[in-house]
Order: structure tokens, then C-alpha cells, then sequence
């Protein structure tokens, strides 16, 4: 009799064992694969990083919320009531190898998470001591303004009017991010990544676009009225169409012009 409820307790602890490492194992795999789980898809290098954040928390949230199922539905079948004296489950007072198991394994997964963060943190707030290109870019109430400082051209939004940002691929682009007004915050959907504005403090951010393509940034704070009014278009092309399109623009920059379309109209635009 004390042999077979031996047994059945050796079971009793290795089966919720095996469930957690199935569970913990697949996670991570699906977490390597494809696929952004309702992110977007990152169009940068730092954006990929956040990425992995994302996956690996999500899966590794969904793993512990299955496991935590499993093991309450295990022991409602498991140990439920039954007939007769020795229907009911063994009662103890303490279980040291589970106690030290559930209290060593969380802390083991949010160091796990902790160090992911930080790997993440790093990557994306890492900036160059030389980028290829610098963008300022002031936000204010309520619209952007973009200035390539070493080109002399300037792109402002208005009202009627939102602005291009125009990036090239494959290089190091540094934002300088400021506002005079109120705290706004410079949000680009696809970079994974966002960044606020504040009136008195310098932020800066390096991003480097890894594809062509176009989408549209918001101010991801708000900001007052007319918050809602602070979109913006960006376009990401090739290298050397960028060079034509600054020199082009550059060529005909003028120190203020309201709207892109007017000031610095982004490649294949139009004029
Ligand atoms: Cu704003």
C-alpha cells in the first residue's frame, strides 16, 4: 500500500514537470519563429530587438497562464474528492523540493526577462558617435518639423499640409528630438519605437531603416487641441535617391516653407 502511493506521488510530481518543460520549450520555439503576434512589422535594426521583447514575453506569458490551467485542472481530476477513508488526496505540511521549485523558477524567469529588457534597452537606445545623417526634428502645436542641418533643408508641416520625412536605407539616421511648447512624442508605428519631446531636455535616438517603403508617424502624446493633427508621412528610399532628392533640395531650400509639398517634395512625388 505505501509502495503504491509512492508511486502514484513520483507521478504526481514529474507529470506537472513534463507539462512545464512541453510548454516552456514550445514557447521559446514559436517565439523564434515568424511572424510580429499583432506587432508591426519592424522596418528597422532596432526595431527588431523590440520584436524579440515582444515574442518572448507574449509566449512566455501564454506558457505559464497554459501551465497554471493544466496544473489546476489536473488536480481538480486528480486529487477530487472521493468515497471512503482513503479516498482523499495525502495532506502534508510542507513539500521542500516543490516550495524551493516554484519559488526559484519565477525568480529564474524574470531575471530571464529582466536581461532580455535590458539587451533590448541597449540596442535600441544605443547611438552612434558618428551617424551618416541627422534629423532635427521639433514637434510643436500642431505639427513637425524636420531639418537636415547639414543640407540646409528644412520640411514643416501645417494644417492643411502634413510633412515628409525623408530617410535613406541602410544608414545610421540620428534624430534630435526637441519642443518649446508641451511634451510631444515622435512615433513611428513600424520602428517599434518611440520617443518623447520635451521642452528643456535633449533626446536623441538612432534608427537605421532596413527597407524601402512608406508609413505614417504620429505624435504619440497629447498634446492639446489639436493633437490629433500631428501626422506625418515617411518615406524610406535607396541611398543614393536620397542623396538626389537632399540635393535637389537643397538646391532650392529656402529657410521656412510651409508643407512639404512646397519646400522639399519627397522623391517621386512630384513637384
Ligand atoms: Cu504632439
Amino acid at each position: 500500500m505505501v509502495s503504491s502511493v509512492r508511486i502514484r506521488d513520483g507521478l504526481a510530481l514529474r507529470r506537472p514537470t513534463l507539462v512545464a518543460g512541453v510548454l516552456v520549450g514550445a514557447s521559446l520555439v514559436l517565439a523564434g519563429c515568424g511572424g510580429t503576434y499583432g506587432a508591426p512589422d519592424p522596418v528597422t535594426e532596432q526595431g527588431k530587438s523590440t520584436l524579440t521583447v515582444w515574442r518572448v514575453f507574449l509566449f512566455g506569458a501564454v506558457a505559464v497562464a497554459a501551465l497554471i490551467w493544466v496544473l489546476v485542472l489536473w488536480s481538480v481530476i486528480r486529487y477530487r474528492r472521493r468515497p471512503g477513508p482513503t479516498g482523499n488526496p495525502p495532506q502534508r505540511q510542507y513539500n521542500i523540493p516543490m516550495e524551493l521549485g516554484y519559488t526559484i523558477l519565477p525568480i529564474l524567469a524574470v531575471i530571464g526577462l529582466f536581461g532580455l529588457s535590458m539587451w533590448a534597452t541597449s540596442n535600441v537606445d544605443r547611438t552612434s558617435p558618428d551617424p551618416d545623417l541627422t534629423v532635427d526634428v521639433e514637434g510643436f502645436q500642431w505639427q513637425w518639423q524636420f531639418r537636415y542641418p547639414d543640407a540646409g533643408v528644412t520640411v514643416t508641416g501645417t494644417e492643411q499640409a502634413r510633412p515628409t520625412l525623408v530617410l535613406p536605407v541602410g544608414r545610421t539616421i540620428r534624430f534630435d528630438l526637441h519642443a518649446d511648447d508641451v511634451i510631444h512624442s515622435f512615433w513611428v508605428p513600424e520602428f517599434l519605437e518611440k520617443r518623447d519631446l520635451i521642452p528643456g531636455v535633449d533626446n536623441s535616438i538612432d534608427v537605421e531603416v532596413t527597407e524601402p517603403g512608406e508609413w505614417i508617424g504620429r505624435c504619440a502624446e497629447y498634446c492639446g487641441f489639436n493633437h490629433w493633427l500631428m501626422a506625418f508621412d515617411v518615406k524610406a528610399v535607396p541611398a543614393d535617391e536620397f542623396d538626389a532628392w537632399l540635393a535637389d533640395a537643397s538646391g532650392r531650400a529656402q529657410p521656412m516653407v510651409a508643407g512639404s509639398e512646397t519646400a522639399a517634395p519627397a522623391p517621386g512625388g512630384g513637384s
